[in-house]
This record gives structure tokens, C-alpha cells and sequence, in this order.
């Protein structure tokens, strides 16, 4: 087959495109339309953002199209994370643009945790007040031996459950533990109940993207619009 170099720093592994495309006009469109922290200045009705974060010991900027593509451009400096990230926007079919600087010289929890801050936020930004959203979703994803099950609904309640074991300290550079940190920062950004269990499983790698890929194909699911209640928020409260 024959392979194409890719163009510096973009980079694709969606399956059955062997050529990495730069973004589309489209999609540089409608992930550079919306003002940063301010109202969504795309087409109307588009659920996309834009966040950008700083902190003394991160710099972030992130932007999301909740009806895109799976297309997207990360780079968080953490080759393993930048691998989980990817899987959670071509599952999801959200696009994701996603720069990180982070402080990884003490090591890789704060840019781990920032960025499931700044994905969360841009997400629950997105999402605006929720209306005409299924609101619920989950999946259950094998990978080779593994199998894991995600929960998750879009409540503007944040909370996590946690069921995952490891039995390594690291994949590639990255601790193991900061898994959870990353799922933690995203729920409470995103305002998500979001459950994740690993019911079998040996692979650490494969146990890990198990739950990326799990969020992912829950999200999709349960962040589209209703066609059956396009204009209402899902809550007999009228409100989430
Ligand atoms: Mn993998």
C-alpha cells in the first residue's frame, strides 16, 4: 500500500485513509467561528466551542464540533495520552483540535488533568443548555480480551465511578494512575455522571482505550439530537 508523508503535525489514523488531510476548510470554519469563553458565532445552531485555559502550570487550547467528523489534531506532548485522545474524537465523531504545554518536566498530571478539564468545558459549552439531546448513553467495548462497560448521563451532575485496575505503573511514559484524574476532570468539566467499569481484562493498554473508546461511543449517543424532541431539555424538570 503505498504511504504518503504526512504533513508536519497533522495527524490521522482514521481507518481506510492512508493520506492525513489537513483540516477542511469546513471544519477550520466551524471550530474557528465561536469567540473564545463567548456565545457560539458559527452557523446558527452549530454545538461547537472553543476553550483556551492557562494556568501557571498549563497552557490549553481546545476547540469541539459536537456534529462532526471524528476528525482531529492533538498534540499534548504525551504520546499515550495524544493515542486515547484521538480514539475519544473519531468514537465520538466529535471533532477536536487540542494544543497542550504542559509543566512535563515534574510530570504528567497536570497536563493529564487540564485536559479532561479543558475538553469538559468545551464540551459542556457546546452542549449549551442541553436541549434536544438524548441525554443518556452507554456502551460495551471488547478489545481483544478486555471488556468494559460506560455509563454516562449528560446531567450537569458530575460524577465519576471508577472500576478500573491496572496491574503496570506506566504505559509508554505515561503513570497509569492519571487515567482516572483525566476521566475525573472530564465529568466535572463536562457536567457528566459518567460510570466506567472494567469487567475483564489483562492488557493495560487495551483495558485503558476500552474506556476511551467506551466514553466515545457513549457520548455520540447520548450528546445527538432527539429527533423525537428536538427543542425540549430531557428533564421533567425542564431544566438540566
Ligand atoms: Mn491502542
Amino acid at each position: 500500500m503505498p504511504r504518503i508523508a504526512k504533513p508536519r503535525g497533522v495527524k490521522s489514523r482514521v481507518p481506510g485513509r492512508q493520506v492525513a488531510r489537513r483540516p477542511t476548510a469546513q471544519m477550520a470554519t466551524a471550530l474557528i467561528a465561536p469567540r473564545e469563553g463567548g456565545p457560539v458565532l458559527g452557523r446558527p445552531g452549530a454545538r461547537v466551542a472553543r476553550v483556551a485555559r492557562t494556568t501557571r502550570e498549563t497552557q490549553i487550547q481546545a476547540s469541539v464540533n459536537l456534529d462532526g467528523a471524528g476528525r482531529y489534531e492533538v498534540a499534548t506532548g504525551i504520546g499515550f495520552l495524544d493515542h486515547m485522545l484521538e480514539q475519544l474524537s473519531r468514537h465520538s465523531l466529535i471533532d477536536l483540535t487540542l494544543q497542550a504545554k504542559g509543566d512535563l518536566h515534574i510530570d504528567f498530571h497536570h497536563t493529564t488533568e487540564d485536559t479532561g478539564i479543558v475538553i469538559g468545558q468545551a464540551v459542556a459549552r457546546a452542549l449549551g443548555d442541553r436541549t434536544g439531546i438524548r441525554r443518556f448513553g452507554d456502551a460495551l467495548i471488547p478489545m481483544d480480551e478486555t471488556l468494559t462497560r460506560v455509563a454516562l448521563d449528560v446531567s450537569n451532575r458530575p460524577y465519576l465511578i471508577w472500576k478500573v485496575k491496572f496491574s503496570k505503573p506506566k504505559l509508554g511514559q505515561m503513570d497509569t494512575e492519571l487515567f482516572k484524574e483525566w476521566f475525573q476532570a472530564f465529568a466535572q468539566a463536562a457536567g457528566m455522571t459518567l460510570h466506567i467499569e472494567n469487567l475483564y481484562g489483562e492488557n493495560n493498554h487495551h483495558i485503558v482505550e476500552s474506556c476511551f473508546k467506551g466514553l466515545a461511543r457513549a457520548l455520540r449517543h447520548a450528546i445527538e439530537i432527539d429527533p423525537r424532541q428536538q427543542s425540549a431539555v430531557p428533564s421533567t424538570k425542564g431544566v438540566l
